[in-house]
């Protein structure tokens, strides 16, 4: 049976003049890859992640700060976009070209947004396909190839770390920027997969809402978000999304 969806998120996406995205590792389930809420499985199982996406873990063992990071890159690279990723891919080009302003911010780090063609994209997070010396805090492309875990810097021979925001580090201002200013102009402003529960990210959709932009939630859990959005769509990013694009048939 097709996803019905209110009369009003389509006309107002039909007219919207300013889009803005927020994800969460939600949308990346669908492709395999673990939300920060599910269990780690196997060696990591018995790991919190918010306790190794720490400056803190890392200095305290940076071996297995590396080799988790590893082992997430190694998962992602399996993984490929799904529906809900080449679903906002498209609908960022259709909107695009009829002069519409489209944002994609993201707070994941596995560039699954890139490989679904996605173009306008913040990275709050940052990306764990880049990485960069713990100590010049400069990104580094490449290293000798010295089986280390982690490697060490090729300019200061400091420790090599992922180009990632851990817990208790700053986001990286023009990211930040960019999308507080794409939630305080936006017609329309979509939470899909988010737990919205990490800082600062949690706090864009409120600025979306105190704008008096459409506000959407894709998710098939509530959240504390739920009750502020005009509209909770309960169900999985890679089928409401395609669904949506169907529905708006621009
Ligand atoms: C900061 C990169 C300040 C790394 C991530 C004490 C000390 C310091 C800071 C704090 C503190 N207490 C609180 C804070 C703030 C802290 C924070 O918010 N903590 C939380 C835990 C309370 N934030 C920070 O530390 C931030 N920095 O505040 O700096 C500062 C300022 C100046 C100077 C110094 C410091 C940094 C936060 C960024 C952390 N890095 N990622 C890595 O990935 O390894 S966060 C990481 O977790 C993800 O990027 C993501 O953001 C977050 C997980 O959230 P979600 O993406 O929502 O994923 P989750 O698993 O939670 O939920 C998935 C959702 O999808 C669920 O709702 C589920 O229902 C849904 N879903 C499932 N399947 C589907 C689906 N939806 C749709 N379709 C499906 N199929």
């Amino acid at each position: 049976m097709p996803l019905e969806f209110p009369p009003q998120l389509i006309e107002i996406l039909r007219s919207a003049k300013s889009i803005a995205i927020l994800t969460g590792a939600g949308i990346s389930a669908e492709s395999g890859v673990p939300t920060f809420r599910e269990a780690q499985t196997g060696l990591w199982a018995q790991y919190d992640p918010t306790e190794l996406a720490t400056p803190e873990a890392f200095r305290r063992n940076p071996k297995l700060v590396w080799e988790w990071y590893e082992w997430r890159r190694a998962l992602v690279a399996k993984a490929s976009p799904n529906p809900g990723h080449v679903a906002l891919a498209n609908l960022e080009s259709q909107l695009t070209a009829r002069g519409s302003r489209f944002t994609l911010i993201t707070q994941n780090v596995d560039g699954l947004h890139q490989r679904a063609g996605s173009q306008n994209i913040v990275e709050l997070h940052g990306n764990v396909w880049r990485t960069k010396c713990f100590d010049e805090d400069v990104v580094v492309d490449s290293w000798p190839d010295t089986n280390e875990a982690p490697p060490h810097c090729p300019h200061c021979n400091g420790l090599l770390r992922p180009d990632v925001v851990w817990f208790g580090e700053p986001l990286p201002r023009p990211a930040l920027d960019a999308a507080v200013d794409a939630a305080q102009s936006c017609d329309a402003f979509f939470s899909i997969g988010a737990s919205s529960l990490v800082h600062p990210a949690a706090s864009l959709p409120y600025l979306a809402i105190e704008r008096g932009a459409l506000t959407v939630e894709i998710n098939p859990d509530e959240t504390p978000l739920t009750r502020a959005m005009t509209h909770s769509l309960r169900g999985k990013a890679g089928e409401i999304l395609p669904a949506l694009l169907k529905a708006l048939s621009l």
